[in-house]
């Protein structure tokens, strides 16, 4: 059968496109960004009028899923492990109201935090909400299990949350297809009250989701993604969660472990299974990406003093990503490490592009702020808050999306002048509005710039939301009409922009500066799109 060669990220749409998804709502994150932009592209989600959409904020994406769902169509979101704490507040409840038509999770995490702010572990806020999840390790289970959850999720009348990492979401392999299904028809919940979640409803529905719990782990005992492959040398038993499996095989040339293995895919976890593995072997070794989940709930439930290794005894380091090396090492194997790569491979700092609109705003900002000492810059999270690095040194914070005119409200109201705060357009959109409205009704003395490339430039140039409507947002929001600027963010006109961010420092309440220019990238990208269109017309 012919395999298309697709990420992990790829294989979970096209799973997705083929199991009948109606609504897939996301905000971009890495590594979770190539899911809905694959969706996006695909022709075929095209022909079938699949609604494919960038959302605000993550929250808005996991709603606007659960709307997909409450009609009885298959809906899914797909978001970066930190989004999940901001979409939690619909997630958490959405295990209460339960699922009408299929609904899918996915949340990607990032270990050793190639491009996040932490490396959490997305498998708790499944544990949290008590809903089935599932762990691919490799692309072709990314796709089947994408493809099951729909089904698992209508069984169970349950959403579904599917953890994946970034080894995953990003790296290729080949995928077997299965055949296309077509989309649910309109079916309204059955249960009249199941979305009302006033007290008396919520109370009944979550004696139901904890009344389901047993037959979600039947349904892992019997889950072909849970597997208990047994061996002869039982002086070592070995739980490989998702992709950690991979990485264990990896190290067998004939991929066979001699030790008997409990591959986990889906969760929660197979007691039983467990249990036999506990009681088979001398000692147990958790391999899992993240933290330690697994060998949390084995030393807890489990623990009848059997030596219990993971990522608790330093058996494998307690943060950061996996890799087969790190597993083998875990094992006692001794192999060839490998060279150390290339100087032309080495690892680079990353910085803002040459020319790019950012770097004029922090020459400009920095001048401005210049007879003032240090720790007055709150930013936010794109790339503009690689301002932090030299030579701009331009920014004193950067924590979660949306906090860089919160945490700047909360300074100045307190005393600290001037205080500034950096945001992108996307970001702003995303959570900055919010805080604006707070630091208004507050009259904060605050100066916010917002940093508008047109763009989400940080997660490979996704439309922004905020694209045509800052001035509008702001003045809606309450923003003096006389305190809200555009500036063009150009070594030309740096002395311009630099007295306009001076004065604006002076005023005693919520100012905004708008320094406004295409990100380059984005710019590149229409210029390559627009001549590959004519060349296209002209053949
Ligand atoms: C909660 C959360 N969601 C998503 C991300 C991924 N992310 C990082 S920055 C960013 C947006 C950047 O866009 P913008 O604010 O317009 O700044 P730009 O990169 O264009 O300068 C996104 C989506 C994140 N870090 N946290
Ligand atoms: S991608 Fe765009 S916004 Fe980001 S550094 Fe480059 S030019 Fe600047």
């Amino acid at each position: 059968m012919n395999k298309l060669p697709l990420l992990g990220d790829e294989a979970i749409a096209q799973a997705a496109i083929d199991a009948g998804l109606s609504g897939i709502y996301s905000y971009p994150g890495t590594p979770s960004t190539e899911i809905t932009e694959y969706v996006l592209k695909s022709k075929e989600a095209k022909e079938g009028k699949l609604v494919a959409s960038w959302t605000s904020n993550e929250k808005t994406a996991m709603e606007a899923a659960l709307g997909v769902s409450y009609i009885g169509k298959r809906g899914m979101t797909c978001m970066k492990h930190v989004g999940l704490n901001v979409a939690a507040d619909a997630f958490i409840n959405s295990a209460i109201t339960g699922a009408n038509g299929g609904l899918l999770v996915v949340s990607a995490d990032d270990p050793s935090m190639h491009s996040s702010q932490n490396e959490q572990d997305s498998r708790f806020f499944g544990n949290f909400a008590m809903m089935p999840m599932l762990e691919p390790s490799n692309q072709q289970e990314a796709y089947d299990m994408t493809h099951y959850a729909f089904d698992l999720s209508e069984k169970f009348g349950m959403p579904v949350l599917m953890r994946i990492t970034t080894r995953l979401a990003h790296s290729r392999a080949g995928v077997v297809r299965k055949e296309m299904r077509p989309q649910n028809e309109l079916k309204m919940p059955g249960e009249a009250n199941q979305f009302i979640l006033l007290p008396a409803n919520a109370r009944r529905r979550y004696k139901s989701l904890l009344g389901s719990q047993e037959s979600y782990i039947r349904e892992s005992e019997g889950s072909t993604f849970n597997r208990y492959i047994d061996a002869e040398d039982k002086s070592l038993g070995i739980i490989a969660c998702g992709i950690a499996y991979n990485y264990l095989i990896e190290n067998f040339a004939d991929q066979k472990v001699p030790y008997p293995v409990l591959k986990i895919g889906q969760y929660p976890l197979p007691r039983t299974m467990m249990e036999k593995l506990y009681e088979e072997c001398d000692e147990i070794l958790v391999i899992e990406e993240g933290y330690p989940l697994v060998e949390e709930s084995l030393r807890g439930y489990m623990n009848n003093g059997k030596r219990i290794r993971g990522r608790l005894d330093g058996s494998i380091p307690r943060d950061g990503e996996l890799n087969p090396v790190l597993v083998g090492k875990a094992l006692g194997l001794s192999f060839f490490e490998g060279r150390e790569p290339s100087n032309n491979v080495a690892g680079r700092p990353p910085s803002l592009c040459k020319g790019c609109p950012h770097i004029y705003s922090y020459n400009a900002l920095n001048e401005a702020l210049e007879k003032y000492a240090k720790g007055r810059v709150f930013s936010d999270i794109g790339c503009y808050t690689l301002g932090a690095l030299e030579p701009f040194d331009a920014i004193n914070t950067c924590v979660d999306m949306g906090a860089s005119i919160t945490m700047a409200k909360g300074a100045a109201d307190t005393g600290l002048v001037p205080a500034v705060a950096v945001i992108g357009d996307s970001t702003f959109t995303h959570s900055g509005m919010t805080g604006l409205l707070d630091a208004i009704i507050n009259k904060s003395p605050v100066t916010v710039m917002i940093l508008d490339n047109e763009t989400t430039a940080m997660t490979g140039g996704q439309d922004s939301n905020a694209h045509g409507k800052l001035e509008d947002i702001c003045e809606g929001l309450g923003v003096e009409k006389e305190h809200i600027h555009v500036m063009n963010p150009i070594q030309k006109y740096h002395d311009e922009n630099m007295a306009l961010i001076k004065n604006e420092l002076e005023y005693k309440g919520v100012s905004v500066i708008i320094p406004r220019r295409e990100c380059l990238q984005t710019v590149a990208s229409r210029i390559r799109s627009e001549k590959a269109k004519v060349k296209q017309e002209m053949q």
